[in-house]
């Protein structure tokens, strides 16, 4: 085959912009035209190949080999645009290289190293959840109350951080989340703060600032030991601020919108509590907190009869692979009664999410919590969705509650 024969006239055509706001706000429309469209949809707009089907999405994933993460796991390509901060050891970067950055990371965040933080986050989301409900009543913004504020208390104390500046964490991976996308508006509204935040961020990850017991200071212990070196331990500590925080906190946004929308869920949620992890994996299956990602080729590559040339991205609808009718039956319905493993929602492959154990304890521990206070739970009026070019995020969550007695 020729060079120029690298797109055969098979491969469907679409002039859709993901990244636009209508997209943004209300993505499932799009995922199920791209679903339909075939299993490689060429997206003309941006000159990559768009995979929005479980089996592709889900093949891609798991073949590093001819998949790269190294060349940027956003639209950039690494190899001819400088990307806006030095790349992460762990997201944009391709064995061996990755392999030394994970295996310490997937210690520090394993489930039996995370055993010790079980207890302090009970306590701290029952404090919470008692709190609001005393303070603010039986309606008001679930986003700001719980899913905004549960994170953000524990996940920077787990890192180790100070108590000064954490305000930075949300705009710094709202930024880093965005810069996946084009250079659109939402890129251009931060631009202004990328050297401020980087400068925050970067400072935090230093070995002074970090306390002696958290996740940060174990990143640096694993540096004395030789697993890392010590100029890798800055940037490893630097992937659990991007990658910690604003997805848990939409991730949890989208369980309380699951269940405040879904009230014979929450009913069955407050009958059996032991399903509030499978709960949240359900959630993060019909949500996709993060709805797409980036690869690069790494040679020519077919995918069900579409060349992709070599150094070409494809891009991958996570959003939309969690909904795929081919693979879930009922896709569009929150249902506890499924299984949700096999979703791709924290990824697949040798990049699956390393904190998916913390983002689950948060969960767990946040549901747990809301469910033995809490009988009902309902909307208690429109969501208000704050649009980035990854994360399906949020502005506010209005719920009215009614207590257990
Ligand atoms: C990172 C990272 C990992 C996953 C997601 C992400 C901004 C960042 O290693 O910095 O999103």
């Amino acid at each position: 085959m020729t060079e120029t024969a690298a797109v055969p006239a098979s491969a469907p055509i679409s002039d859709a912009d993901p990244f636009a706001a209508q997209h943004l706000a209300e993505p499932e429309p799009l995922q199920r035209h791209l679903r339909a469209a075939g299993p490689v949809v060429r997206l003309s707009r941006y000159d990559v190949h768009a995979l929005a089907r479980h089996r592709e999405v889900h093949a891609a994933l798991a073949d590093w080999q001819t998949f790269r993460s190294g060349a940027g796991v956003g639209l950039a390509d690494f190899r001819h645009e400088k990307p806006w901060r030095p790349p992460s050891l762990l997201l944009e970067s391709d064995p061996p290289h990755h392999d030394a950055p994970r295996r310490v990371l997937r210690e520090i965040l394993s489930p039996p190293a995370l055993r010790r933080l079980r207890e302090t986050w009970q306590t701290v989301a029952e404090e919470l959840v008692d709190a609001v409900l005393a303070e603010r009543g039986q309606e008001f913004d679930a986003f700001d109350a719980l899913a905004k504020a549960f994170p953000l208390r524990v996940f920077p104390d787990a890192v180790g951080l100070g108590p000064d500046g954490r305000e930075h964490l949300l705009p710094y991976g709202n930024m880093a989340f965005n810069a996946f996308g084009p250079r659109n508006d939402l890129v251009r509204a931060d631009a202004h703060r990328v050297a401020e935040l980087s400068a925050w961020v970067n400072a935090r990850c230093a070995r002074e600032a970090l306390s002696e017991d958290g996740f940060g200071a174990r990143i640096w212990a694993a540096a004395d030991r030789g697993d890392l070196t010590h100029e890798q331990a800055p940037l490893v500590v630097r992937s659990l601020l991007t990658a910690g925080v604003d997805t848990t906190v939409h991730g949890l946004a989208a369980a309380l919108y699951a269940f405040a929308t879904h009230p014979d869920e929450w009913r069955r949620l407050r009958e059996r509590p032991a399903l509030a992890r499978v709960a949240f994996d359900e959630a993060v299956r019909w949500q996709s907190p993060v709805q797409t990602f980036f690869r690069t080729a790494t040679t020519d590559v077919d995918i069900a009869g579409t060349r992709i040339p070599e150094g070409g991205k494809i891009l991958m609808f996570l959003g939309a692979a969690n909904r795929d009718p081919e693979r879930w039956t009922d896709p569009d319905r929150f249902d506890l009664t499924r299984d949700p493993s096999g979703h791709v929602g924290f990824g697949m492959g040798i990049h699956q999410c390393v904190g998916q154990h913390v983002a689950r304890l948060e969960a767990e521990t946040l549901l747990t919590a809301l469910a033995r206070r809490v009988r009902c739970l309902e909307l208690a009026g429109d969501p208000g969705r704050h649009l980035n070019n990854t994360l399906r995020s949020w502005a506010s969550l209005p719920v009215r509650v009614r207590l257990a007695d």
